[in-house]
């Protein structure tokens, strides 16, 4: 039940409604922009980073939860593994069953290749499915691959790899048409045409959607074509080191049975890490959007093997996390509900910020109203801000919020509330990681031969922000492209002597820095238990 405090808010948020709707706040200059974010987005908070000592990033400054996991111990000792008693040989290894790794292994599979998907968890369970409120392509009249460009350097604070989002934005509308004839079905007008809205950030409407379960039917699709090709897919097996070749090129990974934790060795030509985000890793404390899996396996396995990181110090906050009741705390929010007309609005019913800002500055701004500005509403475990949902019902019309976003309908009504009649709390949860290893155009690792990275694991493609919808497209882009190259390596590829030196090397360089650590890593999962 609603307190005092909550129910003389949510009066005064209904009385502002009908002026909030009308009035359009100022998109935020740069500089008041770069302001907010110093002063308040979490990437900014100082006391929370570390310095990397070893490694192909030594002297870099990364948040203190993935230092300690990068500068962890191997699970395995290499010596006790006999990488000739080889459990599984193919060209190309994919580790992770996402959307990367599944639109990399149908084109792998295409071009001719042997190819074998392992995931810790079951294909499928991914951040793929948590995506909700859609996915981005400049595929409409009016707009072009370079207004993409555009809003997308822009809003990742002109840091991405240009060549990389070059390739996202102009790859973009063949992947929806590949999605398209796959199955995926897209919100379509009666006849035919895509129905697109803005995101966040964007000059035009390009957001295509499944409703607000788009992550969901995208995987959905994906996992149909890997089963009904018949590619192989080993489930709870998790990778815990990558095998490289004497030439240090990859060359397999050491797996591991998650339920039994027997120890097994595969032999690759190449080898795609898609293992996905961290946000289980809940740095600083945030709560997450993200499925139980994201645990920064992938950053972990390639450093260790010598693939450097790429602004492994950016996160993404989505703003909107539900922040009440407790059971959904962290939940996404999608931010097609602030496209499709909901404002951001305080305790004491004003509009603060602009509602399709991009998510860092949105984030700032719901942190800077609770933290200083004493505008936040407190939930008894935490402050919050509201987002106006019944807007979207006056907006667009009766019906609204069932036709285009009935997953949010229905994730709140199983809590007992009506978004179409209440407006809902929400506060900033972990989404997303914006840097990752750093990668060429083909998807493969600027520093480690025949090993490629694809989807949340990549860093450089968004820069040091990411704007809605520009991951959905990236797995499919990337991920394809990757699937390809990799299996037109891996043709080229003899059979060579597989080796763990860099495993051995790590720890010597760890123990040369002096870290002493009882952490092991790559995490796997997270450890909900008490202590
Ligand atoms: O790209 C995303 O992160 C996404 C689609 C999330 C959302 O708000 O729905």
């Amino acid at each position: 039940m609603y307190s005092k405090e909550f129910q003389d808010s949510l009066k005064a948020v209904e009385n502002a409604r009908e002026a909030n709707i009308g009035y359009e706040l100022k998109r935020m200059t740069e500089n008041e922009k770069n302001e907010l974010l110093s002063a308040y987005h979490p990437d900014y908070k100082e006391s929370e980073f570390s310095v990397l000592a070893i490694g192909p990033n030594k002297g870099e400054r990364i948040p203190c939860e993935l230092c300690e996991m990068l500068q962890g111990h191997s699970r395995i000792s290499p010596e006790k593994i006999n990488l000739d008693d080889i459990k599984y040989d193919t060209d190309v290894l994919i580790i992770g069953g996402g959307g990367a790794g599944a639109a990399a292994a149908i084109e792998a599979d295409e071009a001719g290749a042997d190819t074998l998907i392992v995931t810790k968890l079951r294909i499928g369970d991914s951040n793929t499915i948590m995506a909700e409120g859609g996915i981005q392509a400049a595929d409409r009249p009016g707009d072009s691959p370079v207004a993409h460009f555009i809003d997308a350097f822009g809003g990742g604070h002109y840091a991405a790899k240009r060549e990389l989002l070059s390739k996202l934005v102009c790859d973009a509308p063949a992947a929806i048409e590949w999605l398209n004839n796959l199955g995926v079905e897209f919100d379509k007008e009666p006849d035919g045409t895509m129905i697109t809205v803005h995101g966040g950030g964007t000059s035009r409407k390009r957001m295509h959607a499944a409703r607000d379960y788009t992550g969901t039917e995208i995987m959905r699709t994906l996992r149909e074509e890997v089963l009904n090709r018949d590619i192989p897919v080993v489930d709870y097996t998790s990778a815990i080191e990558l095998i490289l070749d004497e030439m240090g090129r990859a060359a397999g990974a050491v797996l591991m049975n998650m339920e039994t934790k027997e120890l097994m060795v595969a032999r690759a030509k190449t080898v795609i890490i898609a293992t996905g985000g961290a946000g289980r890793m809940h740095y600083q404390g945030f709560p997450t959007s993200n499925h139980y899996g994201a645990t920064a396996d992938g950053l972990v396995l390639g450093y260790r093997a010598g693939a450097r990181l790429l602004y492994a110090d950016t996160l993404q906050y989505h703003p909107t996390g539900a922040a009440y009741p407790r059971q959904i705390l962290g939940s996404l929010v999608t931010e097609k509900v602030r496209s499709l007309g909901a404002k951001l609005v305080n305790r004491e019913g004003n509009v603060f910020i602009h509602p399709l800002e991009t998510r860092d500055v949105a984030a700032a701004a719901i942190i800077r109203e609770c933290a200083d500005r004493g505008m936040g509403v407190s939930t008894g475990y935490g402050e919050a801000v509201w987002l106006d949902t019944p807007m979207i019902e006056i907006v667009g019309g009766d019906g609204t919020i069932e036709k285009r976003i009935p997953a949010m309908l229905r994730m709140f009504s199983r809590c007992g509330i009506d978004i179409r009649r209440e407006p809902v709390l929400v506060y900033p949860t972990l989404h997303y990681q914006n840097g990752g290893l750093d990668i060429n155009t083909d998807g493969m690792t600027t520093d480690v031969e025949n090993l490629f990275a694809v989807g949340e694991v990549a860093g450089g493609i968004h820069g040091r922000n990411r704007l809605m919808g520009n991951s959905l497209i990236d797995i499919v882009v990337f991920g394809r492209t990757a699937g390809k190259t990799a299996s037109e390596r891996a043709k080229k590829v003899a059979p060579a002597h597989l080796t763990l030196s860099h495993v051995a090397k790590f720890e010597r360089e760890l123990n040369r820095a002096g870290i002493i650590t009882d952490v092991v890593s790559p995490k796997l999962l997270p450890d909900y238990r008490r202590k």
